[in-house]
């Protein structure tokens, strides 16, 4: 069920509704992930909706809360298009990784990976059994060696190959840990030295709920974001994370992850989540 349906429902029975009644649907949003101040927003916009239909007056209040930013990925004018994938622990960066390389793969594009989660031997391995798996060339360095370093080797090899894309994986990072996040500036700084980043794609877990949003705030802020993946979105997750960070921050939800394969993850499509957060 939709965070909006029961919402939805009563305004529809309705055409006058009290005070009461708007508190009680104004506890109700503060229970999803949406958080209070977005939930305060839509209250009010939906007290003075003019719309006829109920449906129609509650979507284009939504719609008027997404980001305008486009979705494509941005690419380079020449070189490869060059993507920094980071996030706090366990998201789904690696999965995110591998599925993004795997559709591009899909529209003919040369991908290039890079191992740059350096702190597990696992992380490592795990890229490189799905590079295995997809045929995809996989970057990767010494254990516990510098990520910065291994960025680096990764796109002097994605330039030298004339590749479209190169997809660096990184280490999952607690946003409040200072050293981690000044890390990531590192990698950022090192790489630019032989290519332009184009995109930094924070992945965030759906069912993490509304701390997404302090994961966003914090990663924009210390490296800059220009787009997310949302991942875990076929479990229990409503999604109205993708909303409030939207509403909030402006930042474009890019990506969506479904499931644990490859096929699971497709481009954020406006009109179908909309629908999702209404349907019964
Ligand atoms: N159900 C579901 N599981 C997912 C999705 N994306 C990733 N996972 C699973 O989540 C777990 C963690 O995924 P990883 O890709 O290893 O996450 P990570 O962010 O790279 O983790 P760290 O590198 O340890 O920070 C794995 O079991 C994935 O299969 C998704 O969209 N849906
Ligand atoms: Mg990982």
């Amino acid at each position: 069920m939709g965070i909006f349906t029961k919402f939805l429902s009563k305004i529809k029975g309705a055409s006058s509704l009290s005070n009461s009644d708007w508190e009680e649907l104004y506890s109700e949003l503060l229970e999803s992930d949406i958080g209070p101040t977005l939930s305060r927003q839509l209250i009010d916009e939906a007290r003075k909706s003019k719309s006829d239909s109920p449906e129609e007056g509650l979507h284009q209040i939504l719609l008027a809360h997404l980001s305008t930013q486009s979705r494509e990925i941005r690419r380079a004018e020449s070189g490869p298009t060059t993507i920094l994938v980071v996030g706090v622990n366990g998201t789904g960066k690696t999965t995110s990784v591998a599925k993004l390389a795997a559709y591009l793969q899909g529209q003919k594009s040369n991908v290039v990976l890079a191992a740059a989660d350096t702190f597990r031997a696992a992380a490592v391995d795990q890229l490189r059994t799905w590079g295995d798996r997809l045929g995809i060339e996989v970057i990767s360095g010494k254990d516990n060696g510098d990520p910065a370093s291994v960025a680096f080797d990764s796109a002097q090899v994605a330039l030298g190959q004339k590749a479209d894309f190169l997809i660096i994986d990184t280490a999952g990072r607690l946003h409040n840990k200072n050293d981690l996040m000044a890390e990531l500036g590192k990698v950022k700084r090192v790489v630019e030295k032989v290519l332009p980043i184009n995109e930094v794609l924070l992945v965030i877990d759906a069912t993490t709920g509304h701390n997404g949003i302090s994961q966003a705030r914090i990663f924009t802020e210390s490296i800059g974001v220009t787009g997310i993946i949302l991942t875990k979105l076929d479990g229990s997750a409503r999604g109205g994370v993708a909303l409030a960070i939207e509403a909030e921050l402006g930042i474009p939800i890019k990506w969506v992850g479904t499931g644990e394969s490859e096929g699971d993850f497709a481009p954020f499509d406006r009109e179908s989540y909309l629908r999702g957060l209404t349907q019964m």
